[in-house]
C-alpha cells in the first residue's frame, strides 16, 4: 500500500511539471503573435511573412485596400516606409526587417517601432540570388528621432 501511494505521488508531480512546462510554452508562443498589414498583390510582403513563421512567430495576415491610411494610423512616418506594416506589442514592424530584430524590439520599450525603409535586395523576403545590399534597422523612438538599431553590410 505504500509503495502504491508513493508511485501516485509520483504521477502527481510529474503531471504537475507538465501543466507548468506546457503554461510555458504556450506563453512564449503567444508573445511571438504578430500582425502583419499588407496589400493583396505583395509578393515580398508573403515571403516577409514566411520569414517570420520560419522563426517560430505565428502570423495574423491581414489584406488592405489602403496601406498608406495603415501607416499613418500605426505612426509610420513616410521616411521610413516599406511595404507591409507589422505590429507587435502596439509597436510597429515597418518593411523587411530580420526576425532577430523584431524579438529584441519586443524588449524595448523606449521605441515607437522599427523599419528597415525602402525593399532593400538580400534582406528577408527581398532575396535576388545571392545579391546583399547593405541596410540598417532604424527604430524610431518616441522622442520622434530616428535611431540605428542594427547594421547589416553588403556582400
Ligand atoms: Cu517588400
Amino acid at each position: 500500500m505504500n509503495a502504491k501511494l508513493l508511485l501516485k505521488g509520483r504521477a502527481l508531480r510529474i503531471a504537475a511539471f507538465a501543466t507548468l512546462f506546457i503554461a510555458s510554452a504556450a506563453q512564449a508562443a503567444e508573445a511571438l503573435t504578430i500582425d502583419v498589414h499588407r496589400s493583396a498583390s505583395c509578393g515580398c510582403c508573403k515571403k516577409w511573412i514566411e520569414h517570420l513563421e520560419a522563426n517560430g512567430f505565428k502570423v495574423n495576415d491581414y489584406v488592405e485596400s489602403n496601406m498608406s491610411e495603415v501607416k499613418q494610423r500605426l505612426g509610420v512616418v513616410p521616411r521610413l516606409a516599406s511595404c507591409h506594416t507589422a505590429v507587435i506589442d502596439g509597436k510597429f514592424v515597418e518593411g523587411h526587417v530580420p526576425a532577430a530584430q523584431v524579438i529584441e524590439l519586443s524588449k524595448r520599450s523606449d521605441l515607437l517601432g522599427i523599419a528597415v525603409p525602402g525593399m532593400p535586395a538580400g534582406s528577408p523576403g527581398m532575396e535576388v540570388g545571392g545579391t546583399q545590399h547593405a541596410y540598417q534597422v532604424i527604430g524610431l523612438t518616441k522622442a520622434g528621432t530616428d535611431h540605428v538599431i542594427a547594421d547589416y553590410p553588403a556582400n
